[in-house]
């Protein structure tokens, strides 16, 4: 199990995302590792149809700041759905605990409160090491993944508004 590739999926499987929009709001701490999943969320959007146009790109400084960007993307550019890039790894203090409680429960709520939905792609580890395994390393990209999981969610709800 230690080795899987978590991004390993079946390409056919997945919608075309031509005529979907898509927000990505990527936190710029641990900038290394969250620009790697910003590059897998990109490639993996665009290799299954999605435009450049129709990929909204916002910057926030930490991830705490992930759900007021995602909220400032959905209230202002009407997309389909809206990718949260982050990386927080466990410090010497609590405040880890307490940055993922804050966006644990800032996304959800987002995905409760709006029609769209918004995707968790924040890696939480306990080491810089877990968390490049994870960026496009043994373990896969959480960005490729995050790209994936929001393509289907916007195809499930275009779907159901038929
Ligand atoms: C302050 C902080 C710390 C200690 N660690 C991380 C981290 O590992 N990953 C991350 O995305 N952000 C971290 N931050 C910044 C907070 O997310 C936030 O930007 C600040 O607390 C300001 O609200």
């Amino acid at each position: 199990m230690g080795t899987t590739n978590l991004s390993a999926y079946n390409t056919e499987s997945i919608p075309d995302a031509g005529a979907m929009k898509f927000g990505i709001v990527v936190s710029d701490w641990n900038g290394d590792i969250t620009m790697a999943l910003l590059d897998g969320a990109q490639k993996t959007l665009k290799k299954h149809g999605a435009t450049s146009e129709n990929i909204i790109l916002r910057h926030v400084p930490g991830s705490f700041e992930l759900t007021h960007g995602a909220k400032m993307i959905a209230e202002n550019d009407n997309p389909d759905a809206v990718i949260c890039l982050g990386c927080v790894i466990r410090g010497e203090t609590p405040h880890f605990t307490y940055i993922c409680q804050g966006v644990t429960e800032g996304i959800t709520r987002l995905n409760l409160d709006y029609k769209i939905p918004f995707i968790f792609g924040v890696l939480t580890t306990d080491t810089h090491q877990q968390a490049v395994d994870r960026s496009g390393g043994k373990h896969g990209n959480k960005g490729d993944e995050a790209a994936i999981t929001a393509i289907k969610m916007a195809a499930l709800r275009r779907d159901m508004n038929k």
